[in-house]
C-alpha cells in the first residue's frame, strides 16, 4: 500500500494540483451528483418536465474543465454537462433554475428545454437540441479567437454517438488544418440511447479518428479524475502554444437511463448495470484521497452536510422564482422580436 500511495501522491502534485485543490474537485463531483440526483426527484415529482443525468460523467466533466480558465476560456457542453457547466461557473440554483424554466433562468428565460445549458456570464454557449451542433460552436469559437489574436481556449462535449456525425468530422477536420485552440472531449458511454458502442462506431475507437483529423486522439478513464485532468491540462498548453486542437475520449459510464423518458432495462442487463458501479467516479476518487489522508471521515461528513445544505437552499430559491411572462413565448425565436 505505501508503493501505492507514494504513486498516488506524486500523481496530483505531479500535476500541479495541491491537496485542497483535488478536496475541491472531489466536491464539485459531490456537488453535480446531488444536483443531478435532487433533479431526477423534481422530475418525478412533476416540478421539472425531464432530466437528461450526467451520473458516472462526473470525473471526465470535473476533470477536464479543471484545466480551463473560467471567465476567460469558452465551453460549448451538451445534455449530460452538469458537472463541466458547475466547474465553469454555474451555480446549482442556476442548473436548478433553467430546469424549472424560470423567467430569469441565466441559459435561456426559462425558454429552451431542460439540459439546455448556457450562461453567457460564464462563456458558456446555449446548447443545441440537434446533438453535435455545439462541436461546430466550439470551431467557431476558436477560429473567431486565432483571427483576433485573442489568448482562448474552447472546450467541447459531446458523446460517442454524436461523433458519427457529418459534421462533427467537418468541424474536427477544419480544427486540424487551421490548428485552432479547439479541445474535443468526447465522453464514450456505450450507448447512444439504446444503441450499444459496437453498432455506432466501425473501429470501436473514437480517438484513433484524430489522425485523419490532423490532432492527437487520446483515450483516458474517465472515472479518473486526475487522469482526465492530466490530458486536458496537456491540450490546453498545446492549443495556447498555437500546435492546435486535441481530441480526448474519455471512457464514462452511463450509471442512469438515457433520460427520465427512457428505461434503460428493456435493452440492458441488470448485470451489467450493477457492474458500472465499480467505474463510478465519486467512489473511486474518495478511495484515492483517503489513501492520500486528504479525505477523513469528518471532512467527508462536513462536505456532504455543505452540498446538501446547498444542493436545499437553490431547489428552495430557485422554485420561488418567478414564471416567464407568456407574451415572452416567441422572443428570440422570430428576428422581428429581437429588435
Ligand atoms: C441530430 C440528432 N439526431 C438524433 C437526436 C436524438 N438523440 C438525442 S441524444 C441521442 C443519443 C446520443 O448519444 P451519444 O452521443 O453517445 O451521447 P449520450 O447520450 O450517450 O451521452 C440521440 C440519438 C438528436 N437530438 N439530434
Ligand atoms: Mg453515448
Amino acid at each position: 500500500m505505501a508503493t501505492t500511495k507514494a504513486a498516488a501522491t506524486t500523481r496530483h502534485r505531479e500535476l500541479g494540483l495541491s491537496d485542497d485543490e483535488v478536496l475541491a474537485m472531489y466536491r464539485a463531483m459531490l456537488l453535480a451528483r446531488a444536483v443531478d440526483e435532487r433533479m431526477w426527484l423534481m422530475q418525478r415529482a412533476g416540478k421539472i418536465a425531464f432530466i437528461i443525468s450526467g451520473q458516472g460523467h462526473e470525473g471526465a466533466q470535473v476533470g477536464t474543465s479543471w484545466a480551463m480558465r473560467r471567465g476567460q476560456d469558452w465551453m460549448a457542453p451538451f445534455y449530460r454537462s452538469i458537472a463541466a457547466t458547475m466547474t465553469f461557473g454555474m451555480s446549482a440554483e442556476d442548473i436548478i433554475t433553467a430546469h424549472l424554466a424560470k423567467g430569469d433562468d441565466v441559459s435561456s428565460g426559462g425558454r429552451q428545454m431542460p439540459g439546455h445549458y448556457g450562461g453567457a456570464p460564464y462563456n458558456i454557449v446555449s446548447v443545441s437540441s440537434p446533438v453535435g451542433t455545439q462541436v461546430l460552436h466550439a470551431v467557431g469559437i476558436a477560429m473567431a479567437a486565432w483571427v483576433r489574436g485573442d489568448d482562448v481556449v474552447a472546450i467541447t462535449f459531446y458523446g460517442e454517438g454524436t461523433s458519427n456525425q457529418g459534421e462533427i468530422h467537418e468541424a474536427m477536420n477544419f480544427a486540424g488544418v487551421h490548428k485552432l485552440p479547439v479541445i474535443f472531449v468526447c465522453e464514450n458511454n456505450g450507448y447512444a440511447i439504446s444503441v450499444p458502442l459496437a453498432k455506432q462506431v466501425g473501429g470501436l475507437s473514437v480517438a484513433a479518428r484524430a489522425v485523419g483529423y490532423g490532432m492527437p486522439g487520446v483515450t483516458v478513464d474517465g472515472s479518473d479524475v486526475l487522469a482526465c485532468f492530466g490530458a486536458a491540462r496537456e491540450a490546453h498548453a498545446r492549443a495556447r502554444a498555437g500546435e492546435g486542437p486535441t481530441l480526448i475520449e474519455a471512457k464514462v459510464v452511463r450509471l442512469t437511463s438515457h433520460s427520465s423518458d427512457d428505461d434503460q432495462r428493456r435493452y440492458r442487463d441488470p448485470s451489467e448495470v450493477e457492474g458500472l458501479k465499480e467505474h463510478d467516479p465519486l467512489p473511486r476518487f474518495a478511495d484515492q484521497l483517503r489513501q492520500l489522508g486528504i479525505l477523513t471521515d469528518p471532512i467527508e461528513e462536513r462536505l456532504r452536510a455543505e452540498v446538501k445544505a446547498e444542493v436545499n437552499e437553490a431547489s428552495r430559491r430557485a422554485e420561488a422564482r418567478p414564471d416567464p411572462e407568456p407574451e415572452t413565448a416567441a422572443g428570440g425565436v422570430y428576428a422581428a422580436e429581437t429588435r
